[in-house]
């Protein structure tokens, strides 16, 4: 990591870091990672998840949503972010993840089952919609309807001042787990934007359900080249076993998972790990290669 580390900010690779690479160094990498920018992203914490139609209590992992309000209320107590993120879940009635909508589209030759069949926590493939491939789309209940109570935050939740709200899920034929992109990476939220005005180094994600929108939001995260850390124990989620392979993930792509208890020496840039300087110093290298 050290080497890999050394030979991005040798630019000239002379195996010396000179006055113009270090300065380069200076403002671009030491910088951030003595003084990481913040948010913290919280994602789904909706009724519905929780005690409505697809409270996360019925599914396989047994998990209850409610608990992670008090380690978010305290993150929100004990931290000062340079920006707190909602994510909502925020679909129209005649959304393509709802089972009781599986009659509405036609199905794709390739998919195994008939919409008869179809059961929900099912998975099936629609034809193409507007010039996207056949997407496989995992049925779930009714849920996140805009402007109901199930779509609403949870009365517990404490929002931020000055906090950013993000929909997303709102198209009718396309679902999306990630705050970032929708599921076939066509269409964006304001996320990316917004987090960039502020120039943000370090997201704090944490909500919802664990291993599906906590999941693909660390992953775009991570993608886009932001140094990610999942909050654990502020999280739940549905299958313990999509739980692990999150957490593998994040770690296998430089990110971390952490407890709620180490985000304020994170977040104040008292605690360095080494994992995030490398993943910020490659970033760096991908821009350089880019000019
Ligand atoms: C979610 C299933 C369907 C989530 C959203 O927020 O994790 N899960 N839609
Ligand atoms: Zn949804």
């Amino acid at each position: 990591m050290l080497n890999t580390i050394f030979t991005i900010f040798d630019t000239n690779k002379d195996h010396v870091i000179d006055k113009e690479e270090f300065r380069f160094c200076w403002q671009k990498w030491i910088k951030q990672v003595v003084r990481p920018v913040t948010a913290l992203l919280v994602v789904d914490v909706q009724n519905d998840f929780i005690s409505g139609s697809l409270a996360i209590s019925n599914c396989p992992a047994g998990h209850h949503g409610e608990e992670v309000i008090p380690p978010i209320i305290h993150l929100l107590e004990d931290n000062r972010f340079d920006m707190v993120v909602y994510s909502l879940d925020w679909h129209p009635e005649d959304h393509v993840s709802f089972i009781d909508n599986v009659r509405d589209r036609p199905l794709h030759e390739t998919c195994k089952i008939t919409c008869d069949e179809a059961q929900v926590y099912d998975t099936v493939i629609f034809d193409s919609v507007n010039d996207c491939k056949p997407t496989e789309q995992k049925l779930w209940p009714r849920h996140c309807v805009q402007n109901t109570w199930g779509a609403e935050l949870h009365q517990d939740l404490k929002i931020a001042e000055d906090a950013v709200l993000v929909y997303k899920g709102t198209d009718p034929d396309t679902d999306s787990y990630s705050a970032f992109w929708d599921n076939n990476k066509k269409s964006h939220t304001s996320l990316n934007e917004e987090l960039q005005k502020r120039n943000i180094t370090d997201l704090f994600i944490c909500g919802i359900a664990y291993d599906v929108c906590v999941a693909a939001t660390a992953k775009h995260a991570i993608e886009i080249g932001y140094r990610t850390m999942i909050v654990d124990d502020a999280c739940r989620g549905v299958s313990e076993k999509d739980i692990e392979a999150t957490k593998d993930h994040t770690i296998a792509n430089n990110g971390l998972v952490i407890h709620s208890s180490q985000v304020k020496s994170l977040a104040s840039g008292r605690d360095r790990p080494p994992v995030l300087a490398y993943k910020l110093a490659l970033e760096l290298s991908k821009k350089l290669k880019k000019k």
